[in-house]
């Protein structure tokens, strides 16, 4: 039975934009027994929503914005999922004019943070709200139960809580979403959640390129391996997913699905957005740096042939003489290790984000709604919850006592690993930075201290003294006398 509402029913929501995010956000609102209005540019695509999925639950379709906006509920709630960019900007426009005071429109496409601050200033001062609601789970969340992180003033949350709770993800009976922050504050959690995202895929990459190439193992073999890891601490999405598409063979050649695949990953998202604004930040998202670098090179196709093709030299150690067992051991560790880094630069960056634009952002928020629906869910985050309830106000995640314990027993198999991949010239770019992360981070002294003696150097920068407090110039073309500045 079609339940598409009567045009005088008002839905309780509306989606604009019903591509394939929005059409499958829209069926789940459905699904869950919420009136939806749908909207978009081109009515082919509302008419297919409704004609393949109309039976699901109640939906008002519409054809032009004004009769979308006529068919919502007061205060009138529609969330965008249309092309990031000047697509969003060209819809939040027509909704405005559409809408009346203190109606809300959602942005849950994936909009850069600094945009969501921009837009929600420009949608307030016209009297309506807006909220910039990160998304996650790509199309399958967005149909069965995303995590949503939706940013925003407090007082939308009020009204928006409960339907986006009734569409997102379930853990142990907590809906995967929460207020955020103010304004940017959900779209900034957002794209570091997918920076993370992208230290997590780079670093079981590394485990799976070191299982592969440097202890001889088949991908087959290979995907046995990660469906007992994930029987352990590792239990996440990524790596169950992992051992899937290494099980997999090509349909057509009966080869190692993996093989067949070109070996070339793009960054142009929120990977690189995530990096960009630890730079901007100064905080030293390392592991997720250079995960997009590491796609960026996968795409180097010229450099790569060119260096393939015999130019560089490899060294001489092409054995690795380790148990297969132990180094397979090690190598779940080390992935255990770097993946820590990655998660507790990721909430490093966050806190530093929340500091400076004022969000007031809680880290146990971001554990919990990340446990479900989500890329990165995984055990692990139970832990990172845990870490923050005992701590809210840790230095770093992984000074937690329980991650320090861990990192004892996951220390000597991570340097193993490292060792081991230098030697038999496998690529390890987060298995290693992580590492000289980490021991920077315990470092008594770091030669920042020469740094700023070079940069006194060339260009008066001065300096500050270990033993009294004070600025410091060495007056370096003359007598070399200390002044204080
Ligand atoms: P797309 O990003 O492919 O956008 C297509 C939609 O945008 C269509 O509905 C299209 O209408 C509409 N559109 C465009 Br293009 N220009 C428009 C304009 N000027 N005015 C009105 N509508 C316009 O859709 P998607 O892949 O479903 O993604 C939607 C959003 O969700 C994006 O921001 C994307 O980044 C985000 N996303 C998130 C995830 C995730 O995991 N969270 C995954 C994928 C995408 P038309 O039919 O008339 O051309």
């Amino acid at each position: 039975m079609t339940q598409t509402a009567e045009k005088t029913d008002l839905a309780q929501i509306g989606v604009v934009g019903l591509a394939v995010m929005g059409s499958n956000l829209a069926r789940n609102f459905a699904r869950n027994g919420n009136t939806v209005a749908v909207y978009n540019r081109s009515p082919e695509k509302t008419r297919a929503l409704i004609s393949e999925h109309g039976d699901e639950g109640a939906f008002i379709p519409s054809e032009t914005v004004e009769d979308f906006v006529a068919s919502l509920e007061r205060p009138r709630k529609a969330i965008i999922m249309v092309q990031a960019g000047a697509a969003t900007d060209a819809v939040i426009n027509q909704l405005t004019e559409a809408m009346d005071e203190g109606d809300i429109i959602i942005d849950g496409g994936n909009a850069l943070f600094t945009d969501t601050i921009r837009r929600e200033k420009e949608v307030a001062a016209k009297g309506r709200h807006f909220v910039g609601a990160g998304i996650s789970g790509g199309e399958e969340g967005a149909l069965n139960g995303p995590s949503i992180m939706p940013g925003g003033p407090a007082e939308s949350w009020e009204t928006l809580g409960p339907i986006l709770e009734s569409i997102a993800a379930e853990v142990d009976g907590t809906p995967c979403v929460t207020h955020i922050g103010p304004d940017g504050a959900g779209h900034f959690v957002k794209m570091v959640h997918n920076g993370i995202e992208y230290a997590d895929m780079q670093v079981i990459g590394e485990a799976y390129q070191l299982l592969r190439y440097g202890a001889g193992m088949e991908p087959a073999e290979i995907a046995e391996v990660f469906r007992e890891w994930n029987a352990g601490d590792l239990d996440s999405y990524l790596i169950e997913i992992t051992a899937e598409v290494l099980a997999q063979t090509d349909p057509d050649t009966g080869a190692p699905l993996v093989d067949v695949i070109v070996d070339a990953a793009g960054q142009k998202g929120t990977g690189r957005w995530t990096a960009i604004n630890g730079l901007d930040l100064g905080v030293p998202i390392t592991g997720i740096a250079e995960s997009v670098f590491a796609r960026a090179l996968s795409s180097a196709t010229a450099q790569r042939a060119a260096a393939q093709e015999g130019q560089l030299p490899s060294g001489t150690i092409t054995e690795l003489n380790v148990d297969k067992a132990e180094f397979v051991e090690d190598v779940r560790r080390a992935l255990y290790a770097a993946k820590l880094i990655a998660y507790s630069q990721g909430f490093d960056e966050i806190k530093a984000g929340s500091d400076e634009f004022g969000w007031n952002v809680d880290p146990r928020d971001l554990a919990t709604i990340w446990r479900g629906g989500c890329i990165i869910r995984a055990k692990f985050l139970d832990r990172i919850r845990e870490a923050y309830d005992n701590d809210a106000d840790l230095p770093a995640l992984i000074l937690d006592p329980y991650f320090k314990g861990e990192l004892e027993n996951l220390i000597d198999p991570w340097r193993r690993v490292v060792v081991a991949a230098t030697q038999l010239g496998l690529p390890v770019p987060v298995f290693a930075s992580s590492l000289s992360y980490y021991d920077s981070l315990r470092a008594e002294r770091l030669p920042a201290a020469l740094i700023q003696g070079q940069r006194d150097f060339f260009g008066a920068h001065t300096f500050k003294r270990v033993d009294r407090e004070g600025t410091f110039h060495i007056e370096w073309s003359g007598d070399r006398s200390l002044t204080e500045m």
